[in-house]
């Protein structure tokens, strides 16, 4: 069993899309096994994505992340890194399969619904970075 890090970014909760998201998520076999609503400060959204710090989005990234409250969920399942991925669709909207959340609600490149870990490492990282152990179900 695998688990990997999910958010609903402030575009997606300020326009009403926790909901399809998560309908998603479970709609696939994704068990939700923590969940929350939080709002990041600027400091925080930079922690969190630190890898990309010299990246030219970088600055403009973390006032989008720390703009609104996102829902930060981990999931559990076979695959689903990897799962989530397929379902989240390519992070250019422009390029994201049919029927992907990003193809059908993202709005920009930067804007784009959710976030997903993309490797067990970086799962376990970012899992690390919002739940204690004890927040996390099975
Ligand atoms: P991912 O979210 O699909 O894993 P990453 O390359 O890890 O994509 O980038 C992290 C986030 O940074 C993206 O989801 C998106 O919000 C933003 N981003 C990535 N590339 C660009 C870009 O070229 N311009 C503006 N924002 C970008
Ligand atoms: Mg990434």
């Amino acid at each position: 069993m695998e688990s990997t890090l999910s958010i609903i970014k402030p575009d997606g909760v300020a326009r009403g899309l926790v909901g399809e998201v998560i309908r998603r998520f479970e709609g696939a076999g994704i068990k939700i096994a923590a969940m929350k609503m939080i709002h990041m400060s600027k400091q925080e959204a930079e922690g969190f994505y630190a890898v990309h710090k010299d990246k030219p989005f970088f600055d403009s990234l973390t006032d989008f992340m720390s703009s609104g409250p996102i829902v930060v969920m981990v999931l559990k399942g076979e695959n689903v890194i990897k799962k989530n991925r397929e379902l989240m669709g390519a992070t250019n909207f422009k390029e994201a399969a049919p029927g992907t959340i990003r193809a059908d609600f993202a709005t920009d490149i930067e804007k784009n619904v959710v976030h997903g870990s993309d490797a067990p490492e970086t799962a376990a990282t970012e899992i690390a970075y919002f739940f204690s152990q004890l927040e996390i179900k099975g």
